[in-house]
């Protein structure tokens, strides 16, 4: 009976090659992720609440807020967006039974548990990386200690396990759509998947070379950042800005995808301008590979360089605005129940990520940027875009989703105070930054007894961080006792349109009974026969079996 219990569980988890439970491990080890990246913030703003604070030494400090942004980055949020969002969504929304290629998606999950794991390794052998989440050399190669090794190891992993998944992604979105699910048919997160894909795949090899060259330089005596010898490090930014700014689109396009979803369904209308949001998704994901030396405009680049990337940078703010002009199109007039996924994507998502992509614009100015680069202005501004885009849409999409993968609803009341907290919390965090950074608040610095009149913007985000913790636990209590204990979930608990809504919850082993034609758009809210005209096969719609 053990034995056989034992036998099952390894064979329904470990050696699954289902999307949707693939799916569910990813999102599992990434808010795993997530804590610990988490915890790793509270002691940073536990240090900086008043100058002089001593919790941990200045090399513990630099540890922290490496490990802090590459956990978030490569072990939260672009996992939880490409690994178990996209697989999980993906081939539901457009009526295929899994991924194109079920092992290799299997492989993927399993790499990406490796590379974290290699990256946490550091912090049980005591020799965490201490060169920032984007490791310049000639810093980072100097660097004591298995640090950067165990950093690049597991970046080189978790590139390899993102390039498989975009590989599937991109496969299965042309092969394995259903009977009339036309590209003008696409649910758009399937479109922000698709462009997210492409970037992956063509970014990606760049950060490979990148990393390979400092362990080169390191350990093998070659003299690609040594100045004195002719190299340059200014050729390494090059590198890891080609991978690195196309990869916050990585970490936004996807939940842009959320958004879109979460908010014609609460607003009861057609998603406004459907086209003009699929095909900027594609446009963003174009023009990312085009901005990346906005980030070094400090670094000794002339100016004649830097207006272009300026101009360029200024351009893709666009197609994010086509975005939020869409959605508030969708939101006017519409019946709006707020429901806690509608909180995070609207609130959330839409009123923090605006302000994100705004000082976004002022720092791609190079006048501008040259006084606030490297001050925690930037920090402001990716926290705004990363906290208040990116997760706040994925908490948005956890709380949506939840229903069909565990077949059991949340608490709504929890969720809503959630929602509470982590708008309260995140806004206390990182708002007071623009001013600490207007005011030459270096970023990664451990201390600030240089100038006492920080104190009070700098307490004011540690309070606001703690805030966001308590956020945290609210809801990690909320998806645990929930999925053991929470009310039944009916097939299609929010009425929605898009195919996983239209198969049980959680849904059969390959999605669906019968594979699903498609005959009109996903988001035809309003029309009371739609849901009819499109499904016609023996499948639940709000409830109602739909027969011939
Ligand atoms: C409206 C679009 C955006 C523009 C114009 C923009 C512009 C910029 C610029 C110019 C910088 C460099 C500032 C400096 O170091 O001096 C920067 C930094 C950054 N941005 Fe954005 N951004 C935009 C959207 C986003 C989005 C959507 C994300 C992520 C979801 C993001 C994440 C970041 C990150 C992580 C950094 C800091 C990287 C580092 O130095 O560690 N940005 N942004
Ligand atoms: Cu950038």
């Amino acid at each position: 009976m053990e034995a056989a219990h034992r036998s099952s569980f390894l064979r329904e988890w470990i050696l699954t090659v289902d999307h949707k439970k693939i799916g569910i491990l990813y999102g599992i080890t990434s808010l795993v992720f997530l804590f610990l990246g988490g915890l790793a913030a509270l002691v940073i703003r536990t240090e900086l609440f008043r100058p002089g604070q001593d919790v941990v030494t200045p090399d513990t400090f630099n540890q922290l807020f490496t490990m802090h942004g590459t956990i978030m980055i490569f072990g939260f949020v672009i996992p939880m967006l490409t690994g178990a969002f996209a697989n999980y969504l993906v081939p539901i929304m457009i009526g295929a039974r899994d991924m194109a290629f079920p092992r290799m998606n299997a492989l993927s999950y399993w790499l990406f548990l490796l590379g974290g794991l290699v990256l946490l390794s550091s912090f049980f052998i005591g020799q965490m990386p201490d060169v920032g989440w984007t490791a310049y050399p000639p810093y980072s190669i100097e660097s004591k200690g298995l640090g950067l090794d165990l950093w690049v190891t597991s970046v080189h992993i978790l590139g390899l396990s993102s390039i498989l998944g975009a590989i599937n992604v991109i496969v299965t979105i042309f092969n394995l759509r259903a009977p009339g699910m036309t590209f003008s048919r696409l649910p758009l997160f399937v479109w922000s998947s698709l462009a997210t894909a492409f970037i992956q795949l063509f970014g990606v090899p760049a950060l490979g070379g990148a990393v390979t060259t400092l362990l080169l330089d390191k350990h093998a005596g070659t003299i690609f950042y040594n100045v004195a010898a002719g190299g340059d490090p200014m050729l390494y930014q090059h590198l890891f800005w080609f991978y690195s700014h196309p990869a916050v689109y990585v970490m936004i396009l996807p939940a842009m995808g959320i958004v879109s979803e979460i908010i014609p369904v609460f607003a009861r209308k057609p998603i406004f301008g459907y086209k003009a949001v699929a095909y900027s998704s594609l446009t963003i994901a174009l023009l990312a590979f085009f901005v990346w030396a906005h980030h070094m405009f400090v670094a000794g680049m002339q100016l004649s360089a830097g207006i272009p990337f300026m101009v360029t940078s200024m351009i893709i703010a666009v197609p994010s605005a086509i975005k939020v002009f869409n959605w508030l199109a969708t939101l006017y007039r519409g019946q709006i129940d707020f429901k806690t996924p509608m909180l995070f994507a609207t609130l959330g998502f839409v009123g923090l990520f605006t302000i994100g992509g705004l000082s976004g614009l002022y720092l791609a100015n190079v006048p501008v940027d040259l006084h606030l680069h490297d001050t925690y202005f930037v920090v402001a501004h990716f926290h705004y875009v990363l906290f208040g885009g990116s997760l706040m849409a994925i908490l948005a999409g956890l709380y949506f989703w939840f229903p069909k993968a565990f077949g059991r609803m949340y608490n709504e009341t929890l969720g809503k105070w959630t929602f509470a907290l982590f708008f309260i919390g995140v806004n206390l965090t990182f708002f007071p930054m623009h001013f600490a950074g207007m005011l030459n608040m270096p970023r990664r610095y451990f201390d600030y007894s240089y100038d006492p009149s920080l104190a009070w913007l700098n307490q004011i985000s540690t309070i606001g961080a703690y805030i966001t913790g308590v956020a945290a636990v609210l809801l990690a209590a909320n998806l645990v006792v929930s999925a053991v204990r929470g009310a039944k979930a009916s097939a299609n608990p929010w009425g929605a349109l898009t195919l996983e809504w239209q198969t049980s919850s959680p849904p059969p082993h390959e999605n669906f009974e019968e594979i699903p034609v498609v005959t009109s758009g996903p988001y035809e809210y309003g029309e009371p026969e739609t849901p009819r005209k499109r499904f016609k096969y023996g499948q639940t719609v709000g409830g109602e079996t739909i027969s011939g």
